[in-house]
């Protein structure tokens, strides 16, 4: 059932979306409510200024609507179990209820692919204008992009990056540079070791984007800045903390020369920090963790010694989409990459920033 297009023009916007510094709604209450707390300064996501390729409506062949008449989607890839999930979901509901957004829904593949697909032609059955979806792969979606865009309906994607065309299947990406995170979370285990370790890697999920970039910016960077340190095995626990508990427990018994863990979210990093004192070794000290998110349970550990650092990665993405869907429906040209910011966490700045983690 297609629903009806209105074609008022939505609320004028200048600028098309490129370096935008946008305040947080606070991620807070449980449920979608138009309050919010004040932003602290630096849970803000910043879009980097781009002069890549755009998208317009007119490109697109959507058509236009206000939001306050708008029916938006929002399909979650992973369980809400990690902080990042949690918060991201949080963020997109909302920045939905402090702009008035008609109707909300969301929805949660339960990090099943096939869920993803029927949850995202759900959506759609259920009159959704403009769609916000978080990829659980790269891959695999295209029959869920379909339905949008045999009905027009603008796809904004968030977090993951899809390998199809943007501008085609999408409209844009939201996200940040995930080998520029491998690299810096590298540079903070060079620093922290002193430049010689034995690094065990906990990767991520595989089919996805952000697992391959995590990787390739990470072994890049010691490969050419490191020549003491050596990579001594590389296994998944698949984004989980139960899984990077009993991945490491594994290598540390079958490598017990360990002495720096590289975990690809913050989740498999605290896994893994339980393992270590399961085998009566100080996390920290004994054995080093470095992972990426940025999330209060990871940076609380590195403000009390037991964590060694961690790399924000962002997911805060509520102000940022709804902004970007504003500009391409008032008919602005928005960026088909659009590339956020993100901080770090340090022994030094841990415990006076902690407040900023999710
Ligand atoms: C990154 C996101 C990753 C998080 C993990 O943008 O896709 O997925 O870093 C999550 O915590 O599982």
């Amino acid at each position: 059932m297609s629903t009806p297009r209105k074609s008022r023009l939505l609320l004028s916007t200048a600028a098309a979306v490129a370096a935008l510094t946008l305040g947080l709604s606070g991620c807070t209450n449980t449920g979608t409510s138009s309050e919010s707390s004040a932003p602290a300064a630096d849970t803000q996501q910043t879009a980097k200024a781009s002069d890549g390729p755009t998208c317009s409506l007119a490109d697109y062949k959507g058509e236009a609507i206000e939001l306050k008449d708008a029916t938006v989607g929002f399909s979650q890839s992973e369980k809400e179990d990690n902080p990042f999930r949690i918060a991201e979901t949080q963020s997109i509901k909302d920045e939905a209820a402090k702009i008035g957004v008609k109707k909300l829904i969301t929805t949660n593949a339960q990090s099943t692919l096939s869920k993803q697909i029927s949850d995202i032609q759900d959506l759609i059955s259920q009159g959704a204008d403009i769609l916000i979806v978080a990829p659980l792969n790269s891959d695999g979606l295209e029959p869920a992009l379909k339905a949008a865009r045999d009905k027009n309906i603008p796809v904004i994607t968030v977090d993951r990056k899809l390998s199809s065309g943007a501008c085609e299947d999408y409209v844009s990406f939201l996200g940040s540079n995930f080998v520029e995170q491998g690299k810096r979370a590298a540079d903070q285990l060079i620093e922290g070791t002193g430049g010689t370790a034995k690094v065990a890697i906990l990767l991520g999920a595989s089919g996805n984007g952000v697992t391959t970039d995590r990787t390739k910016g990470f072994v890049d960077q010691i490969e050419a800045k490191a020549p003491d340190i050596e990579i001594v095995a590389q296994q998944t626990g698949e984004f989980a903390r139960d899984k990077g508990q009993a991945v490491t427990e594994q290598l540390l018994q079958s490598n017990p020369e360990i002495t720096a863990i590289y975990a690809e979210n913050d989740e498999m990093g605290l896994g893994a920090q339980a393992a270590i004192i399961a085998a009566g070794k100080v996390p920290g000290k004994d054995i080093q963790i470095y992972s990426i998110d940025g999330t209060k349970n990871a940076v609380e550990q590195l403000a009390a010694g037991s964590y060694n650092g961690v790399i924000e990665s962002n997911p805060r993405f509520g102000p940022l989409a709804f902004k970007t869907i504003e500009s391409f429906l008032g008919g602005e040209p928005v960026g088909q990459d659009i590339v956020i910011e993100d901080g770090e966490y340090d022994p030094d700045n841990a415990a006076d920033k902690v407040n900023s983690a999710y």
